[in-house]
């Protein structure tokens, strides 16, 4: 797009820092409208960099005065930051700026939130506090002292001398300026304490604003588990005297790792069995997992710039994953989290937004906290030690750790670490890095003479700025059955680098059937030419659970695709192989609540899209609906018998096994809501003692088309709660009619609790409009419009959310010209906002450029 976004960046010009920091000391004195930052830094030039200019960045500053080595200077101040000239030998620099943190809606550098004062520097917000080198690779210890009334201040490191009216931090790990972070408020803190391996006694805080105490048991447990799964698992312990994590708010995203004191979106870390779901508790317990685990990917080893993001997200996605693993089902949480793969980031690998794993260039660094650089980077890890093997991924991280720690590192880094522990060359691999878009993995098989043959061929599509592909490294893990079931190959992982490339398996009895890309091996979408009657023999037989499940969905998408493009009538052989899945009894209800949810409605777009249909949501829509019915029928009693089956007695736990047994009676609920009219719902909701049975049961109230006194009901009993009142928003605009759902959306953004300023109750609104495809793509326009809107409101007071939603308009390349001319409308209008801020140009602009 032309001009309207700001400068583009790019990875090829990365210079080192002109000047390094050894040691940064901050006041603030605290007050809403006027705070002041009183910095004392020690520069060094930097004998490795060629420019010599002495630039801090700083922006929305009001600078009071600046010197160097004590003598005042009157520096050259821009938008951006400041220049100045400095000694040719190591200087102390001082300045003093005020900021005004309540006047600060975009959450980004100090803001306040309910009259507590917070941070938010990752990535570039720390700029937002005082002038300073703001970028990874410049790392220093801080001293911190905060000044001000409020009762509780906290900012990184150790805790050092403090009184009523100030107190004081030091933290002795040198780190960037994006890892700092102050809190000060009137809070409480659930303690506990936690001993290292090696025998160090660390204090544990989780700070909430009174009233929130009784949710942060589960949280605390969760970070205890996380401290003693990474010595376990890698070895690595807590380097600090404390650890403290505080609940906020006002926060753009899930939670953010500053150092020794972790801040978290408030619906990230409070769970309570009344007023959080099953899925609530699982993802605390990820998020409070990965923030911990950044100390050491993210935080003892940084970025050197932000280009490098997915070293430290890839990483410690992978890392939390694993852990959940460990902590739950390993097959459910495989399952799941490819099923997340699939909704978001080969949404965006398959649209204008497509990037790298480790992008080239960008215009505002926080468009790029993407599904592509969290979740696929973690999916290059999980390949990268499928190639290499466990111990060996073990000795590449030991040596990771020590020859890095401390530093500002790159991907070449971290590969580099591998080519020396195990000799292989990576150089192929690294591809994964530097190519964008969704592999298709197309598959032939042959049978001649006892050898079973799998020829493979690789192509990658093009996607904005790259038009010509290369092939990746594909680890295929694949295993084969015989006739009977049983299985003949047990799994083996193939190793294709190559565009064509076979494999043969040789000495068979019978011509087996193949099961490949077991465990979803590799990030590609595996296109093969099979019949139902084999998905149906996977679905019963195969030994890997990520597959068996495979085949279920396969079976499912068939007859929807069917059922959407031809009419077809729900496929009977679908529905019966589903039954005899749903009542083998060995089989892990969560499991099993898995086979029994349908692709979504995203799902079946983008497939459609991807064999060349222009999807029709409403006709998506009633495929689903129709599909849905002939299940409840057809499965009516085992639905009843699991319900009944899998009511989990004694007080709520959100442990795996109880959790899944609710997955799947709900599931079963669902489904039996659509035969009874609600009526089992309702008992549900009325004797419901926690939020994953009241809301399981609300839901199906709502898709009855009943519930209207419980929407009420629900309103009153959780008035107080905002965590819960959020739900209360989403729910209805999820379930509602596609015909209906921007008019509910509207009239919601006319609700007294309704405020765009805070980012969780404008996503529990637009968002779930956005996530209701049926509703969102109604063909009056509707839904894009009142997006639109609202986005155009919020820019200006908050860009980092305004962008990230922008991407609701992703896929419109997908839909007819009728919808692809009202979208375009919509952007065009948003691109055209006087002032709109550069997050949002570069997001529009992308967007349309597609
Ligand atoms: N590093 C955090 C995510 C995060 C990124 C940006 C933020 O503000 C713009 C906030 C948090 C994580 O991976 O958890
Ligand atoms: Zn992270």
């Amino acid at each position: 797009m032309k001009d309207m976004a700001g400068p583009t960046i790019y990875l090829s010009d990365y210079a080192p820092p002109a000047y390094l920091v050894d040691e940064v000391h901050l006041t603030f004195r605290l007050a809403p409208e006027a705070t002041r930052v009183l910095s004392r830094v020690r520069f060094r030039p930097n004998p490795e960099a060629t420019d010599k200019t002495f630039f801090l960045h700083g922006e929305q500053l009001t600078l009071i005065s600046a010197a160097i080595d004590g003598q005042p200077v009157t520096p050259e101040v821009s938008d951006t930051g400041l220049t100045c000239a400095v000694p040719d030998a190591p200087f102390t620099w001082e300045a003093e700026v005020e900021i005004a943190p309540a006047r600060n809606f975009a959450l980004e550098g100090l803001y306040m939130s309910n009259g507590m004062y917070c941070t938010q520097c990752e990535a570039e917000g720390f700029r937002k506090i005082t002038y300073y080198p703001d970028r990874p690779d410049v790392m220093a210890t801080f001293t911190v002292r905060i000044e001000g009334e409020e009762p509780v201040k906290l900012s990184n490191g150790n805790p050092g001398a403090s009184d009523e009216g100030f107190a004081e931090w030091h933290d002795p790990w040198p780190k960037p300026a994006y890892l700092f972070a102050l809190v000060a408020g009137d809070l409480v803190n659930h303690p506990d304490r936690f001993t290292t391996a090696s025998g160090k006694d660390v204090e544990l805080n989780i700070w909430v604003r009174p009233g929130d105490e009784s949710k942060c048991a589960f949280g605390m447990e969760a970070l205890k588990k996380s401290m003693t799964w990474d010595e376990e698992v890698y070895g690595r312990e807590y380097d600090l005297d404390i650890f403290n994590i505080v609940a906020v708010d006002d926060f753009n995203m899930g939670a953010m790792e500053n150092k020794g004191l972790n801040i978290f979106n408030s619906s990230c870390v409070l769970a309570s069995p009344e007023t959080s779901t099953d899925g609530n508790f699982e993802r605390i317990e990820a998020i409070i997992a990965h923030e911990y685990f950044h100390n050491w990917t993210g935080n003892r080893i940084t970025c050197r710039d932000w280009f490098q993001l997915c070293l430290k997200e890839g990483l410690t996605v992978y890392r939390d994953s694993q852990f959940t693993a460990d902590m739950r089902s390993a097959p459910v949480k495989r399952i799941s989290d490819v099923i997340t793969l699939r909704a978001r980031q080969f949404r965006e690998d398959n649209g204008p937004l497509a990037h790298n794993v480790r992008p080239e260039s960008f215009q505002e660094i926080n468009n790029f906290y993407t599904a592509t650089v969290y979740e696929k980077g973690a999916e290059v890890i999980g390949m990268l030690k499928e190639l290499v093997g466990d111990e060996a991924y073990d000795k590449a991280l030991d040596l990771y750790f020590t020859r890095h720690d401390g530093q500002a590192c790159t991907i070449e880094d971290w590969l580099t670490v591998f080519e020396e522990t195990t000799g292989r060359d990576l150089s192929q691999f690294k591809r994964w890095y530097s190519q964008a878009g969704t592999p298709r993995l197309k598959v032939r098989e042959a049978w001649e003479d006892g050898t079973y043959t799998l020829h493979f061929s690789q192509m990658t599509p093009p996607t904005p700025g790259q038009p010509e592909k290369l092939p990746q490294v594909l680890p295929i893990a694949v295993g084969l059955l015989g006739p009977n079931g049983d299985e003949v190959q047990e799994t083996t992982l193939l190793e294709m680098t190559e565009a064509e490339q076979s494999f043969t398996f040789p000495g068979l009895a019978a011509k087996p059937v193949p099961s490949i890309l077991r465990g979803f091996s590799a990030p590609v979408i595996l296109e093969r030419e099979t019949t139902n009657a084999e998905r149906a023999f996977l679905l019963a037989h195969d030994t890997d659970p990520f597959n068996k499940w495979e085949a279920g969905r396969m079976l499912a998408k068939d007859g929807l695709i069917r059922m959407i493009t031809d009419g077809a009538a729900p496929d009977a052989a679908y529905l019966g192989a589903l039954q005899a899945t749903l009542a083998d009894d060995s089989l892990d209800p969560a499991f099993r609540a898995l086979v029994l949810a349908l692709p979504s409605e995203e799902d079946l777009a983008q497939t459609l899209f991807d064999a060349g249909v222009t999807p029709d949501p409403e006709a998506i829509h009633t495929a689903r609906e129709r599909l849905l019915e002939a299940m409840a029928a057809e499965l009516e009693p085992l639905l009843t018998r699991l319900y009944h089956d899998h009511q989990v007695p004694g007080a709520y736990s959100p442990d795996a096994g109880p959790s899944a047994a609710r997955a799947l009676a709900n599931g079963a609920l669902a489904l039996l809501s659509r035969r009874d009219g609600g009526a089992l719902a309702a008992q549900q909701y009325a004797g419901a003692d926690n939020m994953t049975q009241q809301l399981a049961a609300l839901t199906c109230l709502l898709i009855a088309g009943k519930g209207t006194s419980e929407v009420q009901a629900f309103y009153d009993q959780w008035q107080a709660d905002r965590l819960v009142i959020d739900k209360w928003f989403a729910l209805q605009i999820a379930y509602a009619a596609p015909a209906k759902a921007a008019a509910v959306t509207e009239a919601l953004t006319q609700h007294p609790d309704f405020t765009m300023k805070n980012p969780n109750r404008f996503r529990a609104t637009l968002g779930a409009l956005a996530g209701n495809p049926a509703g969102f793509h109604a063909n009056d326009g509707a839904g894009y419009r009142l997006l639109a809107d609202w986005l155009i409101q919020l820019d200006p007071l908050n860009p980092q959310t305004t962008a990230r939603m922008c991407s609701a308009f992703e896929t419109w390349k997908r839909y007819d010209a009728d919808r692809q001319d009202l979208i375009r409308a919509e952007l065009e209008r948003i691109a055209a906002q006087p002032g709109l801020s550069r997050d949002t140009s570069e997001m529009v602009g992308r967007i349309l450029a597609a």
